[in-house]
Order: C-alpha cells, then structure tokens, then sequence
C-alpha cells in the first residue's frame, strides 16, 4: 500500500513538472548532462530555471535566457564586447567613439572581420 502511494505521489510530480517545462528540447539536452532536479532548479535565482538559463551562474533577465545586460542597452553581456559601456547592437553593444580611442579600435576590428 504505501509502494502504491509513492507510485501515485511520483505520476502526480511527474504530471505537475511535465506542465511545467516550456521547452522540452532545452530540458531533455539538459537531462542527459544533470539530474532532473538541477534542471528544473533556479541554481542562480533569477527566475529562469536552469535548463531555460543560459547563463546559470548569473543572474539575469527573462528576456535574455537569464542572462545580465549590466549597461542595460538591451545586448547581453555575453553578446556584448563592451558590457558595461552601453552601444548600439551594429557595434557589438560598444560606443563608436571614445575619448582614448580603444572602443573605436573595436570597431575597426568588427569592421575587418
Ligand atoms: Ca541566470
Ligand atoms: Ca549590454
């Protein structure tokens, strides 16, 4: 009998994580790298659970995967070459001038390539 109410109680959490997950491609390639606890977890606490959040070690925003825009010009700081220096998004999240040259450098780099 209490074999039978374990089996029920985990059909029911089953049932509970499976309206849960958003993404199941993103959670079954998690689950093949980390235990279902992990993946369902929020390890940072920023509300994206781990296996939506790209950056699991950084609080973050929603909008960006739970990934930081720390200057806040929309660009993620992993997509961003100057993140704490806001810029438009054709210059890598970086400023096209400034006053010791060094993100203009940068740009010239993005140019080149
Ligand atoms: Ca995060
Ligand atoms: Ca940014």
């Amino acid at each position: 009998m209490k074999i039978k109410a374990s089996a029920v109680l985990f059909f029911v959490i089953s049932c509970f994580h499976a309206q849960e997950i958003a993404d199941r491609d993103a959670f079954e390639k998690c689950i093949k790298e980390n235990s279902r606890r992990t993946c369902m977890s929020d390890k940072d606490k920023d509300g994206v659970l781990f296996y939506l959040d790209e950056c699991s070690n950084v609080q973050g925003l929603a909008e960006f995967k739970g990934c930081p825009d720390s200057d806040g010009d929309g660009i993620p700081d992993k997509d961003d070459f100057c993140f704490e220096v806001p810029g438009p998004m054709e210059n890598k999240g970086c400023p096209w001038t400034d006053a010791d040259g060094a993100v203009f450098w940068i740009k010239m780099m993005h140019v080149q390539l």
